[in-house]
C-alpha cells in the first residue's frame, strides 16, 4: 500500500531521488536530505503509514536489523536511533521512519566506509 501524495513513497518508487543504501520487498533506506551528522540514514517500511501504530507487524520485522546493518556497515559505534509520531513528538514526513543517527567519536571523528553494493 502506497500514497501517491507521499514523498517517502515517491522515494520508493524512484519518482524522487535519493541516496539508496537498501532495499529489499518490505524496506527501503537512503541518506537523509537534511543530516544531523554523517551517515544519518532513514529507514522505512515500504508500507504507508504515517505512525508506528499504522504499520502491520510483518512491515517492520526487518526495519531495526537494516538499521544495524547500515550502523555495523559504515563503522558508526556510537549512534541514536529514533522515530517520531506526529507534530507534538517532532514528525515532519507522515510515512513511518527510523533516523540512524551516528554520532562522531570526539577523538577519531566518524570514518565512514559504504560497503560496495
Ligand atoms: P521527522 O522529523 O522524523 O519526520 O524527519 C523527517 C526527515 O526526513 C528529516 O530529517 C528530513 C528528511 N527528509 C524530508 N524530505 C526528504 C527528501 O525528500 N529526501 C530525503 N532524503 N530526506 C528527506
Amino acid at each position: 500500500m502506497s500514497s501517491a501524495a507521499c514523498i517517502f513513497c515517491k522515494i520508493i518508487k524512484g519518482d524522487i531521488p535519493s541516496l539508496k543504501l537498501f532495499e529489499s520487498d518490505k524496506v527501503f533506506a537512503f541518506l537523509d536530505i537534511q543530516p544531523l551528522s554523517l551517515g544519518h540514514a532513514l529507514v522505512i517500511p515500504k508500507f504507508h503509514g504515517a505512525k508506528l501504530t499504522d504499520i502491520p507487524d510483518e512491515h517492520l520485522t526487518e526495519v531495526l536489523p537494516v538499521a544495524k546493518k547500515i550502523a555495523k556497515a559504515i563503522g558508526a559505534e556510537d549512534f541514536n536511533v529514533l522515530q517520531n509520531n506526529g507534530r507534538i513528538a517532532h514528525q515532519v514526513v507522515d510515512h513511518v521512519h527510523f533516523h540512524m543517527i551516528p554520532k562522531p567519536n570526539e577523538k577519531e571523528g566518524l570514518t565512514i566506509g559504504w560497503p560496495a553494493e
